[in-house]
Order: C-alpha cells, then sequence, then structure tokens
C-alpha cells in the first residue's frame, strides 16, 4: 500500500550503519553524530506513530547535552511533556537495529497492529522538533523531519534552535491547548518573577543584596536564550559568558555544568577578577544548573552549589509558604483543606550531608534510580514534589489538585494578608518552574527570587551545611551491564561477591559510603564514594574502582 511505498523509498535514503547497536538509555539514543542519521530518521518515524497513537503532539530533541561537540542524539518526549512511556523503548531499540529497510518496515507494520495505530486513517498527527546547537543538528533535523513526514498524516514542525526544556515545556502547554511560542515561553518566566519580586516582604534583607550574576553558558544553546531571556527581567543583573559565539570557545569544552560539577574547577572565561561573585553554569542544552563562587584568589578549585543545595534552598521556600499558610487559628474550615504533602526526591548521587539536613527540618526524603523519568514521575505522587540530580537537573512539580486548591485559597484568603501572600507566592513558583522538566533557565530565575527572598548571599546559602567530601570515578569495563543493582542503585547484586568487597572498603572509613552502577548514557561503571575527608575518600573511590575493573 501507499504508506509501505513510502516508508520503502525514504529508509533507503538513510541506511544504518553496519555493526553498531543502538540503545534508548535514559537520555534517549547518544552515538557519534556521523553514525546517527538512520537512529534519527527512525525516532521521527517512532514519534509520528505515537502521535497517531495518543492522539496528541508530540516532540523530539536533538542533543547530546553536556557531551562532546562531535556526538549527537535524540530522545522523544511524550504527549505531556515528559519522557517517553517505558513501553516503548523496546520498540524504539529494535526500531533503531533493524539492519534493512523491509525488517524495518515488517517492525512498524507489527507494531502499529499490536498498538492499533490508525495509519491512514482518519487520525492526524503533529510532531515538534528542536535540536542544540550542535552543527550536526541541521542535518539530523532533515533527517527526523523526513522521518515524520513518510508516515502519513503526521505534520512535522521544525521549532529550530530550543533548549531540551523549552521544547518539553512546548509539548506539555500546546497538548493543554496554550500557545507556545519562545516569547510565550520567555513570558511566562519573566511574568511570574515579576510577581515573586513583588510578593517580597520590604525592608527584611540585612544585607543589600547583590544582583550581580554570572553565568557559563557551556558555549551552548542555553546562553544564547538566557541572552534573549534576561532583556525582560529588570532588577536581576545577568552577564552571560561562553555564550558559543564566535571566538568564545567550544560547546562544553572545560566549561558547562557538567564540568563544573565533576571536576570541581573553574569553566574557561571566569577569573581572579571574580572571587567572591555569585556564578551559576548550565549544560550544553540547558537542563542543568549549578552554582559555584572562587572562594579566594590563587585557590584553583572552586565552592561548588550543586543540584542538592539548589533543592536544599527551594525545599526551604516552599516549607517556609506551606508553614506560613498553616497556621491553624486562622485556618479555615472548609471542604477543600487538607493537609499538602510535599515530598523531597534524590537518588544516591545525593550528597549525604543535604539528605541529612533535610531530614531533620523534617521533610519526607525518597529515593529512585539514576534518571530523571525515575524521579518526575516520584516526584508527582505528591502534592508539591521537589526533585534534583546532585548535577543539577531538577524541578518542582505542583499536582492539578494542589494548584486547584491553592487559586480557591488566594480568592478567599484576606487581600493581602501573610498567608495570601504565602499562596501567591506558591503559585507564582509553579508558574514560573518547569512543569514538563528540569530546566536550567528557569530553575535560575527562581533560585535568584528566592536568594532576595531570603536575604542571602551565596556564602549564606552555601553554609546551609557542610557537603561531605566526594569523589567519583569512571571505569572502562568489557561489558557495563555485567553490573546488576538493587535498593535504588545502592548495592550491587550482580557480579556476586562485588557489595560484599565494597562493604569490607566502606567500613574502614568514618563517614564511609560508596555505591557502583553501569552508566545509562556512556560505555562505563561510575564509582561513587563519601568519607569525611578528601584524602579518605579518593581512596576509597580508588579501590573501589580497582574491585570494579
Ligand atoms: P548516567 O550516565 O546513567 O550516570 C547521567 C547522569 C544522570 C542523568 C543522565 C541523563 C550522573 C552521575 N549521571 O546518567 O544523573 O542526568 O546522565 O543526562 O550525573
Ligand atoms: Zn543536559
Amino acid at each position: 500500500d501507499r504508506q509501505r511505498a513510502i516508508l520503502i523509498k525514504s529508509a533507503s535514503l538513510f541506511p544504518p550503519p553496519l555493526g553498531v547497536k543502538f540503545s534508548y538509555g535514559t537520555a534517549g539514543f547518544r552515538a557519534e553524530s556521523s553514525i546517527l542519521s538512520s537512529t534519527v530518521f527512525r525516532s521521527g518515524i517512532l514519534a509520528a506513530m505515537r502521535s497517531l497513537k495518543t492522539g496528541s503532539l508530540i516532540g523530539l530533541m536533538i542533543t547530546a547535552s553536556h557531551n562532546h561537540v562531535s556526538d549527537n542524539g535524540v530522545k522523544i518526549a511524550d504527549f505531556h511533556g515528559g519522557m517517553m512511556t517505558q513501553d516503548w523503548e523496546p520498540f524504539a531499540n529494535d526500531l533503531a537495529n533493524a539492519s534493512n529497510s523491509k525488517d524495518l518496515i515488517e517492525l512498524i507494520a507489527d507494531f502499529a497492529k499490536k498498538e492499533n495505530i490508525p495509519f491512514g486513517g482518519s487520525q492526524s498527527g503533529e510532531v515538534l522538533l528542536g535540536r542544540d546547537t550542535r552543527p550536526s543538528g541541521e542535518a539530523l533535523m532533515e533527517a527526523a523531519k523526513q522521518g515524520v513526514r513518510s508516515v502519513i498524516d503526521v505534520v512535522a514542525t521544525d521549532m529550530g534552535i530550543l533548549t531540551t526544556p523549552q521544547l518539553h515545556w512546548m509539548v506539555q502547554n500546546r497538548n493543554r491547548g496554550l500557545r507556545v511560542t519562545e516569547f510565550d515561553y520567555f513570558s511566562q518566566i519573566s511574568n511570574s518573577f515579576r510577581n515573586l519580586m513583588e510578593l517580597i516582604p520590604r525592608g527584611t534583607s540585612p544585607e543589600p543584596f547583590d544582583a550581580k550574576l554570572l553565568v557559563d553558558g557551556a558555549n551552548g544553546v542555553g546562553g544564547e536564550k538566557l541572552e534573549g531571556l534576561k532583556k525582560l527581567l529588570k532588577d536581576l543583573d545577568i552577564h552571560v559568558r561562553n555564550t558559543g559565539k564566535e571566538g568564545e570557545g567550544n560547546l562544553n569544552e572545560r566549561v558547562g555544568a557538567d564540568y563544573v560539577q565533576k571536576e570541581r574547577v573553574v569553566p574557561l572565561g571566569f577569573g581572579p577578577n571574580d572571587v567572591g561573585l555569585r556564578c551559576a553554569s548550565l549544560d550544553g542544552d540547558a537542563d542543568r544548573l549549578v552554582y559555584f563562587l572562587f572562594p579566594s584568589e590563587g585557590s584553583k578549585s572552586i565552592d561548588l552549589i550543586d543540584g542538592d543545595k539548589i533543592l536544599s534552598l527551594l525545599a526551604l521556600f516552599i516549607n517556609e509558604q506551606l508553614r506560613i499558610l498553616d497556621n491553624k487559628e486562622k485556618m479555615g474550615t472548609s471542604e477543600y483543606d487538607y493537609p499538602v504533602k510535599l515530598g523531597i526526591v534524590q537518588t544516591a548521587y545525593a550528597n549525604g550531608a543535604s539528605t541529612d539536613y533535610l531530614k531533620e527540618l523534617g521533610m519526607e526524603v525518597v529515593f529512585t534510580p539514576t534518571g530523571v523519568k525515575y524521579l518526575h514521575e516520584k516526584a508527582a505522587e505528591y502534592d508539591i514534589g521537589i526533585y534534583f540530580e546532585a548535577n543539577g537537573h531538577g524541578t518542582i512539580l505542583f499536582s492539578e489538585k494542589f494548584l486547584k486548591w491553592l487559586e480557591a485559597k488566594i480568592q478567599d484568603l484576606a487581600a493581602g494578608s501573610e498567608m495570601q501572600k504565602a499562596a501567591q507566592r506558591l503559585l507564582a513558583a509553579s508558574n514560573l518552574i518547569n512543569q514538563a522538566t528540569g530546566d536550567s533557565l528557569s530553575g535560575l530565575i527562581l533560585v535568584e527570587v528566592v536568594l532576595r527572598y531570603m536575604g542571602w548571599s551565596i556564602q549564606r546559602w552555601k553554609s546551609l551545611y557542610q557537603d561531605l567530601p566526594s569523589r567519583q570515578v569512571k571505569v572502562k569495563v568489557v561489558d557495563r551491564t555485567a553490573v546488576v543493582t538493587t535498593n535504588a542503585e545502592t548495592s550491587v547484586l550482580r557480579p556476586l561477591g562485588l557489595q560484599e568487597a565494597i562493604n569490607l572498603e566502606v567500613a574502614k572509613y568514618s563517614r564511609g559510603r560508596a555505591f557502583v552502577r553501569p552508566s545509562g548514557t556512556e560505555d562505563v561503571v561510575r564509582v561513587y564514594a563519601e568519607a569525611s575527608t578528601q584524602q579518605e575518600v579518593d581512596a576509597l573511590a580508588q579501590t573501589v574502582a580497582e574491585h570494579v575493573g
């Protein structure tokens, strides 16, 4: 039939590389960009099928985030704006690995039948496509569009260069019937920023707030977009470096949130003149955010304010608003009042000191395996769920039920009262921070307002708690899938004996902790360790790595 003929014709333009096995990991498909065109083309077909199946807009993003500029990747944003349903991952893998057009078409036909996908029927579909600034993105975008367009009645809408979180946001909001241009995205952030600024109590700050913020854009899409966004933000004094413009350096090369967080050193473009200033760093596709500062002149290492500390700051802010709202005397007895559940979601990579700190404040802290999809899903179980990975990926999710409650509350409460202001702050925060996925741009703006609300310098924020010394190392192994973990990745099931060996090493140190897991995005096994001194933790990580390799 016609559909088959179209697919055969277009698939022949994108032959797969020989002898490469692709796998849809925690961040979609990633590889050296020169071998990706068939996979991206096929991901376009997949996205189109997903759109027909769900009757909704689906997103497709071309990026390899913090990885080398010569790498690229592709991932699908599902109709709700989050990661693609895990049920479709095996099909994604089969599609990417089909060795010829005939197999490919058979796979598509079988899956369409199994999933009742109405090819060429009454249903039409749409896929929204975005890419980061990688040079290979342009050709891969064409491959993706051809994939989408080879499914009858599905249109491909090319949004050009976007941050990953912008694309997720657009998919989520378009499927809620809203307008989703980049201007709409920027407006939503800047409007809720202004609302929050107006809700800051006057004259409470003990010291004048230093508005100056330096941002490392990783020479990627985030720096460029922040330049646009900051024009709408009065009161913030943002200076973007490593914007990716000519002569500023290469994408992710000794710059960016991944580099700063893992290596703990100053990114290029920052120097001794910046000692003591508040600095932030985005990753290559702007879905990660960390802060840092140079403690003193001449020191090479930085003081890192990682995702855990961003999480702690935001959790304090949210908790404070809930505390103001939960004023027993004034709390109405109306039927819509209910105990609001706040949940904090972390992974095993969270610094132990952050977990202790949050628990001491009485917060509920839960753990999931690494990977945004797990954290996001868990956070969505709460009225307000805050999740962050130590590497700076995270957001705050507000449930529909809670937001309805909040809106009713705001109507009900005395105008201008402290309680009404607390409710308004929560509502503004929910509009500011990306509800689809972790977003360094909206996250950065929220952090900036919260610091002002608290009246805190970056030094004060940093001193919330003292990080335990930690170390991460990668171990190259023949087959990383030989390492199998359980219990949110904190213990090893296989190979047998490895966990016992780790336990013996850990027991030698005070406050020792270590775990190993196979990476979902790189061909390595990762080792993470904590102990009470840097020297001890380096030794611990080293010995554990030797047990792995
Ligand atoms: P892997 O490679 O599975 O460790 C890395 C990050 C994750 C997550 C994904 C997706 C670490 C230790 N791991 O996953 O947290 O961000 O990339 O980009 O930072
Ligand atoms: Zn990223």
